[in-house]
């Protein structure tokens, strides 16, 4: 077995003590930090989605994959992005009410501070008002909002409409993004960018700033 694999089923069964050793010696031994991101973790991520949808596992058990894959995102993160200490924006992100899922929105935080930004992280379950709250502050060109489950989509519209009142509105962007959340959705609630992923999420911010 690869030490990549051997990633992907310490972090599908939950090993949150063996994960950061275990992506330890996956760079030790050259494999990339983005294909151990993407084929040890996320992948091992997917499958444990597909196990909870068939009723094979259940919540903590998603809860357990969930912690061991942030251990082994500690220790993947210095060598992921460019490490860009040059501020070229401010941004600020956060899940939306009623969604408690992180781990994507801090990938793609992850990404886009390497790009150069300064992210401010809302955390999860945000509300309205402090998506608001973040867009008071001049400084901020970008909010990004994060949805994980079908049944918070609508909570994403509400913060999106929000946001397109706001009086700083023509000052910041709109970037949406989560399992659940299509190009056409975003368009349909009236937000700017819609990026699948971490990485293209980072590329966005970074073309924005260059703007
Ligand atoms: Co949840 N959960 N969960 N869960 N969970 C999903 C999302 C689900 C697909 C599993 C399944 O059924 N197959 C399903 C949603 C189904 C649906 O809506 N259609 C689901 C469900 C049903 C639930 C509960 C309702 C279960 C229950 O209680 N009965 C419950 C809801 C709680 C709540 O939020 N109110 C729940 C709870 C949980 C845990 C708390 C146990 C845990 C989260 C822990 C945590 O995040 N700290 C959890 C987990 C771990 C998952 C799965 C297994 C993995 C999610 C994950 O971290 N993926 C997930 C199944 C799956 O995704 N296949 C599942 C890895 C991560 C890197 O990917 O988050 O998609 P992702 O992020 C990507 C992109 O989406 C994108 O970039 C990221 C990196 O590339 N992206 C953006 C994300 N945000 C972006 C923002 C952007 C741009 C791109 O711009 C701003």
């Amino acid at each position: 077995m690869s030490k990549i694999e051997e990633v992907a089923q310490a972090v599908e069964n939950g090993k949150s003590k063996l994960v950061p050793g275990l992506v330890q010696e996956a760079l030790d031994e050259g494999d990339a930090p983005i294909d151990i991101l993407n084929k040890g973790m996320i992948d091992a991520m997917s499958i444990v989605g597909e196990k909870f949808k068939r009723n094979e596992i259940f919540v903590p058990e998603m809860l357990v994959a969930a912690k061991a894959m942030k251990k082994g995102v500690e220790v993947l993160k210095p060598h992921l992005g460019s490490g860009n200490d040059t501020k070229i924006g401010k941004m600020a992100m956060g899940t939306v009410f009623g969604d408690l899922h992180d781990i994507g929105k801090n990938l793609v935080i992850m990404m886009i501070e390497s790009t150069g930004y300064e992210v401010i992280d809302l955390g999860i379950d945000v509300p309205v008002e402090k998506f608001m709250e973040a867009a008071d502050d001049p400084e901020v060109t970008v909010i990004g909002v994060s949805a994980l489950l079908t049944t918070t989509m609508p909570a994403m519209q509400e913060i999106v409409a929000a946001l397109n009142k706001h009086p700083r509105r023509s000052e910041f962007k709109i970037m949406v993004g989560g399992a659940p959340i299509t190009e056409a959705f975003a368009q349909e609630i009236g937000a700017d960018i819609y990026t699948a992923d971490a990485a293209s999420a980072g590329q966005a911010a970074k073309a924005l700033a260059a703007k």
